[in-house]
């Protein structure tokens, strides 16, 4: 793996864990951390050693407090959506990482933050966590995915009130309107997202990807697509060693040994 200014990448028993780490701005994501995840991305992607990813941000304060302001300030209209078609090709590779994602948001995830973490697969939130899109007291919207990826996990009257307000909630309303999976102690949020991925590593993770892409995939394309794409995606899964073994383990009462492919 190479080796990041505004990342920290670390990697142990079969997970990659990135930390955010721009201390000086909350982790504020300036075009240089941007850059750096589109890159980090592509090598995890490529690790098949890695097979569950968790995000979180440096320090006890924050997970991501946005997009950074002082950069984005003198940008005029062109280079602003240069910026943001940016953020949201790196936030959708992020979504479509061929291993699952989780956030473990231990601060504040608010504007590209929040909008970071729902880019991820699972949200789980320290009690400390803050979330909010304070987009338009800037005088600008969401711009990483947000206006879009927000009502499709909240609904569209909760997103919108948190969209137009721009007022933060906390980790228990986030977990209230579905925005986080599960909220826990800020010192157990580490070791809750690790089981987690303990729990998904169990699994097969050729078959963990295919639903995921079905999923990701499906839910766009409308019922009759999506429905149509779950059909290949299980076709496929009878052509793993997993689907074997799984089935094999299943009728000799035993646990079942994948080798993930
Ligand atoms: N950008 C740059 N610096 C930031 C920052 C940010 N987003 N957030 C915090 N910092 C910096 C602060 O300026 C401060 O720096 P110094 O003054 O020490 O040099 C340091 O981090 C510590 O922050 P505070 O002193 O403010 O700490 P507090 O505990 O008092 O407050 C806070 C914490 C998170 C409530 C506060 O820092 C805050 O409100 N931060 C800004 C949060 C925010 O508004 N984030 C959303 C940014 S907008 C688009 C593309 C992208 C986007 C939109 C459109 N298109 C191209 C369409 C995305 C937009 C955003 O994400």
């Amino acid at each position: 793996m190479s080796s990041y200014e505004n990342i920290l990448f670390s990697q142990e028993a079969g997970i990659g864990y990135v930390t955010i780490h721009r201390p000086k701005a909350l982790n504020a994501l300036n075009a240089a951390t941007v850059d750096e995840l589109d890159r980090l991305l592509d090598e995890i992607a490529r690790d098949a050693a890695i097979q569950v990813v968790i995000v979180t941000g440096s320090g006890e304060k924050s997970f991501v407090a946005g997009a950074d302001i002082t950069e984005m300030r003198p940008l005029g209209a062109i280079a602003g959506r240069a910026w943001g078609q940016k953020g949201q090709a790196v936030f959708t590779k992020m979504e479509n990482l061929p291993q699952p994602v989780i956030a473990a948001v231990n601060g504040f995830a608010l504007g590209g933050g929040c909008e970071l973490a729902l880019a991820c697969d699972i949200r789980i939130a320290s009690e400390k966590a803050k979330f909010g899109q304070p987009e338009t007291g800037l005088g600008i919207t969401p711009g990483f995915g947000g206006t879009q990826r927000l009502p499709r996990i909240v609904g569209k009257g909760r997103a919108k009130e948190i969209l137009f307000t721009a007022d933060m909630i906390d980790a228990a309303e986030a977990y209230r309107i579905g925005l986080v999976n599960k909220v826990v102690a800020p010192e157990e949020l580490m070791t809750a997202a690790k089981a987690m991925a303990g729990r998904i590593m169990k699994r097969s993770a050729s078959a963990v990807q295919l639903a995921k892409a079905a999923v990701n995939r499906g839910i766009e394309a409308g019922l009759e697509n999506g429905i149509a794409y779950e059909a290949e995606v299980f076709g496929l899964c009878f052509a793993t060693e997993d689907q074997k073994e799984g089935m094999t383990a299943f009728v000799e009462k035993r646990k079942p040994e994948f080798k993930n492919r």
